[in-house]
């Protein structure tokens, strides 16, 4: 039996600091976005933390790392990613000293990776922005984020040199389109943000990745440094010409993020929209040199497709923040979200054909409800075959995908243990090969138990997908 998955592929898992850590207010960490958003990205935000924020505990992640990342090792992971977050090193984020304990907090974690051979992938800035950097600026619509976030990705590029490897700049950028509050802390509420200042915070992101490219290659030359998109292939509804464009018109605006990042200027395209919806980006000297740093891989999180039509009404069907029609070849998700194994082999194509770049999946995976029993041994588990099997279909279409001819690095799959979630807030949304003992109504002993997708993914990873 052979495997298309080559020698030395990247298995492993994804999590994102605040979503799992907890401690929110330990060892001189600052507040975060987060920690006022206790019901998701969507929701209503708080003056101050309230309680009823599952991510102020997480799954206590900041004090068992240690046996988390020995599961991990367990599984055979080859990396493990994870977020660092910004307000435990610059707790208000535009001081000029880090601080030294949430310093300690990474070096540690990133340690214990390395005792089981486990490289760490290390996002910059995952919907964590220091609060009072969203709060005093308005976030990244003020061009002075540029500069802490080029201070912060400095320090921790120095600090973690010898061990981190590999770097996401910022999580699924693109998604500031959306949620401007949990991806670019833009305090402004929605619907007052202008698309002026919107498209002017996302050229300030957009300099301060290739910023981060730039100065992350001089401290580590071996450094790999890749940015990372939400994707969500985007098929015409109908052969109407006019869905098709209304397809193409929407992926634009997910290509555009990748484009910038990995051709280094902005496409006619966003140039037109601009024109035409009277945008005027403000460029400082040096900008479009700074944008020539271009990153060394593309990475992307995958869980849905959509489709698109010219005929708005038509746009029911509810995705990863963004949403289209449904398609009707395909089922969803108990949140709505359309299941498509093939729309990863297309997306992983698209993106390589567009870019013939390395590409790192590093996001999929599937949202459940749970049901903790007795195994044969007696100890609990979860028997979830929907979870083996959706993950199975995606990862047979990747191995079609490198079959394609596809330069595929690695794929973590989102959420290896179970973790706040990122649009509800609760901890019933699972994802996990490991269960969490903890509630929706923060009741739970946090103990860790292993469900029946922990051994089938060992496997996969053992056998280099053989197995799948
Ligand atoms: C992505 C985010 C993650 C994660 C995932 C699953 O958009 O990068 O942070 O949470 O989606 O989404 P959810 O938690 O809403 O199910």
């Amino acid at each position: 039996m052979s495997t298309p998955f080559p020698e030395g592929f990247l298995w492993g898992g994804a999590v994102a600091a605040n979503q799992l850590e907890g401690a929110y207010n330990e060892d001189g960490k600052g507040l975060s976005t987060q920690d006022v958003a206790p019901q998701g990205i969507k929701g209503p935000i708080t003056e101050v933390p309230t309680e009823d924020n599952m991510k102020l505990v997480g799954i206590d992640f900041y004090h068992r790392y240690k046996e988390d990342v020995k599961l991990f090792a367990e599984m055979g992971f080859k990396v493990f990613r994870t977020s660092i977050a910004w307000s435990r090193i610059f707790p208000n984020g535009d001081e000029l000293e880090p601080n030294e304990q949430g310093l300690q907090f990474y070096d540690d974690l990133f340690d214990e990776c390395h005792k089981y051979g486990i490289e760490p992938l290390v996002t910059l800035s995952h919907y964590e922005t220091p609060l009072h950097l969203s709060k005093q600026y308005d976030g990244w619509v003020n061009r002075k984020l540029v500069g802490f976030y080029e201070r912060y990705a400095r320090k921790v590029f120095t600090r973690y040199k010898d061990k981190v490897k590999y770097w996401l700049t910022f999580n699924e950028i693109n998604s500031i389109l959306h949620e401007p509050f949990m991806s670019g802390g833009i305090y402004t509420p929605k619907d007052k943000l202008s698309k002026q200042d919107l498209y002017q915070a996302i050229h300030h992101e957009l300099v301060a990745s290739a910023t981060a490219v730039k100065i992350g290659h001089e401290i580590n030359p071996q450094a790999q440094i890749g940015c990372m998109i939400l994707s969500m292939p985007t098929y015409p509804l109908t052969p109407n010409p006019d869905d098709v464009i209304a397809a193409m018109k929407s992926e634009h605006m997910n290509y555009f993020f990748g484009d910038v990042h990995a051709r280094g200027v902005y496409p006619g395209y966003m140039k037109r929209y601009f024109r035409e919806h009277g945008i005027d980006i403000h460029m400082e000297p040096g900008d479009a040199e700074i944008l020539k740093h271009t990153v060394d891989f593309i990475s992307f999180s995958y869980y849905v497709s959509i489709c698109e039509t010219g005929d708005s009404s038509k746009r029911t069907q509810e995705g990863n923040l963004i949403g289209g029609a449904p398609n009707p070849y395909l089922k969803a998700s108990e949140w709505g979200w359309q299941i498509d194994p093939q729309g990863l082999r297309y997306v992983l194509n698209m993106f390589y054909d567009r870019y013939q770049k390395p590409l790192f999946i590093v996001e999929n995976g599937l949202g459940a409800k749970d049901v903790l029993v007795t195994g044969e041994d007696g100890v609990p588990t979860v028997n979830d075959d929907y979870r083996i099997e959706y993950l199975n279909d995606h990862l047979v279409q990747v191995g079609e995908a490198i079959e394609d001819g596809v330069e595929v690095m690695g794929y973590t799959s989102w959420g290896c243990i179970d973790l706040v979630s990122a649009s509800t807030a609760e901890l019933s949304k699972r994802y996990g090969f490991i269960y969490v003992d903890r509630h929706d109504d923060n009741t739970g002993t946090l103990e860790r138990y292993r469900k029946k997708s922990f051994h089938w993914y060992k496997d996969v990873i053992s056998t280099n997908g053989q197995s799948l």
